[in-house]
């Protein structure tokens, strides 16, 4: 098939999902055709059936803000027309599937359906900003198929949305033989010594991710555990994460690493991953640490407690509460029996769960039937 995805091309969950998607689907013989304003990250595996188009903005005088919805239809029309593309597939609904609804409209009458996946923020801000509801309900309804991230994404935009379609759940999924336990630990050394234990957060920095609670569990941690906290990923709360550090004289023990393509090698040299967010409508950063055979510390929140089994592989606390956290990353820290065990069931449960080779094949058929109707 010929396949367009459009993204956000940013540090963030929805991008990695939709460009992880692409690079499996070319693998699997299909023609991918990223259409975004910038290259999207982690798309750095060079294949002939990858390509990239970039949307293009008008910066008119007039525009105080320049219509990305209409570039970005204006380009999947051109792609579609010029590629032969089969279907588009978007990931976030605002403001992507609307510019597929145009690009369709534009194509002719059942050209070019287009599949949208819905990754939280599109759903969850909707039900708390009117403003866009109308016309994200609209897109959802008008797309020839709609796939959600979890079963609580799900049941959220059946509840605030009232859409009148389907929503089909396809789970996120993390490739097991790129994302794996490091045999022999080798980058382990970079950070810390041999009787230390190492920690790992791995987000965009945005306040729902509460970067903040992180170093403040890890000082907690730390007063019983010798150990480091690795901190990868960049965002809007970085500053005041690196202030707390300094504050709580941390600093020679917490390494902030930005953004990293190497991600699976800086994740498999943790022991314990922590995600202590306000929301996290699945949570791939844990489910990457849980192929890398590390235990996560999440919140019991959104779609978390379908990734994660609590107290099998990895734990599940009330949101905010930062001593609990600190508590269950201490228990598996200072157990080495514990953190083996548990490192192996989170393995397990992503192979058996969430492997891309399980959950690839969900797509493929989903763009039959689509291509079928
Ligand atoms: O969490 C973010 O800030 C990024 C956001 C996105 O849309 O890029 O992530 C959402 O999609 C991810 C991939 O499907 C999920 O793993 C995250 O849980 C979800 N974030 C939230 O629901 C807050």
């Amino acid at each position: 098939m010929k396949i367009g995805i459009t993204c956000y091309p940013t540090y963030g969950g929805s991008g990695v999902v939709a460009t992880e998607l692409g690079l499996e689907l070319a693998q699997r013989g299909h023609d991918v055709h990223f259409i975004s304003y910038a290259v999207p990250v982690r798309m750095s595996a060079a294949s002939d059936r990858i390509r990239f188009h970039e949307v293009e903005m008008t910066d008119y005088p007039l525009f105080d803000h320049p219509p990305y919805t209409l570039a970005l239809a204006t380009k999947m029309y051109n792609v579609a027309v010029n590629e032969s593309l089969d279907l588009l597939h978007v990931h976030y609904a605002i403001p992507h599937s609307v510019s597929a609804y145009l690009a369709r409209a534009m194509v002719g009458p059942r050209k070019l359906p287009f599949v949208t996946t819905l990754h939280g923020t599109d759903i969850t801000l909707v039900g708390s900003d009117r403003s866009y509801l109308p016309i994200t309900r609209f897109s959802i309804e008008e797309s020839d198929a709609v796939t959600a991230i979890s079963n609580y994404l799900k049941r959220v935009t059946d509840d605030e949305l009232h859409v009148r379609k389907n929503v089909e759940v396809i789970p996120n999924f993390v490739n097991c033989e790129v994302f794996q336990p490091a045999d022999g630990r080798s980058r382990r050394k970079e950070f810390a010594k041999s009787d230390e234990r190492i920690l790992v957060h791995l987000s965009n920095f945005r306040p729902v991710k509460r970067v903040t609670d992180v170093v403040e569990i890890f000082g907690m941690v730390r007063k019983d555990v010798r150990a480091k906290l690795l901190m990868i990923g960049d965002g809007p709360e970085r500053t005041i994460a690196e202030w707390k550090v300094r504050e709580k004289g941390l600093a020679s023990d917490v390494f902030f690493l930005g953004k990293q393509n190497d991600v699976p090698e800086l994740l498999s040299c943790a022991d314990v991953m922590l995600l202590p967010s306000t929301l996290e409508s699945f949570g791939l950063a844990a489910l990457e640490a849980m192929a890398c055979g590390v235990p996560p510390v999440c919140s019991r929140v959104g779609g978390l407690p379908e990734v994660v089994r609590d107290g099998i592989d990895g734990f599940l606390v009330v949101p905010h509460d930062i001593q609990s956290m600190a508590a269950r990353a201490t228990e598996i820290l200072t157990d080495p029996a514990k953190r083996e065990s548990m490192g192996r069931a989170a393995r397990a449960r992503a192979l058996q769960c969430f492997c891309s080779a399980n959950i690839i094949p969900l797509y493929e058929q989903l763009y039959k039937r689509v291509l079928g109707q």
